[in-house]
């Protein structure tokens, strides 16, 4: 399997909580890089044309919301199968089902504050990394 990037969002719950640093940690001891990375706040704009995907679901309003709520750390990741191991690094969606030793199982809330994103396949990946990312930005 050849070197691949993914893409994560730590979100603004773990932002609060000071945990940028954390989840980093995580990344980096589940064999990541981080290859680039930003510190902003979404506007509104952003965060439904991110989650577009989801724009029919009853949490989307909520969601964007949250994500909108304070700043977020954005990056770029790499490594091998770099988008399975960082949903792996994660853990489930719901904190409450999500494996021990997880990002979402040790520092999210809830299965909307879920303390940080990442990339499902390597084609929304690469979408992802470029609504943040200039080719430049990557080393
Ligand atoms: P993922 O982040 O694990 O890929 P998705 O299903 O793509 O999960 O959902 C995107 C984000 O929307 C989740 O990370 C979470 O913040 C939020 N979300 C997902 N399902 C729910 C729900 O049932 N209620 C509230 N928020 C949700
Ligand atoms: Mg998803």
């Amino acid at each position: 399997m050849a070197i691949e990037r993914t893409f994560s969002i730590v979100k603004p719950d773990a932002v609060k909580k000071h945990g940028i640093g954390k989840v980093i940690a995580r990344i980096e001891e589940g064999g990541l890089k981080v290859v680039a990375g930003r510190y902003l706040r979404l506007t509104t704009e952003q965060a439904k044309a991110f989650y577009a995907v989801h724009k029919e679901r009853p949490f989307f309003n909520d969601l964007v919301a949250f994500m909108t709520s304070g700043p977020v750390f954005v990056s770029v990741l790499e490594g091998e199968n770099a988008v399975r191991r960082y949903r792996e690094v994660l853990g489930a969606t719901d904190p409450a089902k999500a494996d021990a030793g997880t990002v979402r199982k040790d520092f999210g809330t809830d299965v909307e504050k879920n303390a940080a994103h990442g990339s499902d396949a390597p084609e929304t990946a690469a979408q992802e990394i470029a609504f943040f990312f200039r080719g430049t930005d990557l080393a």
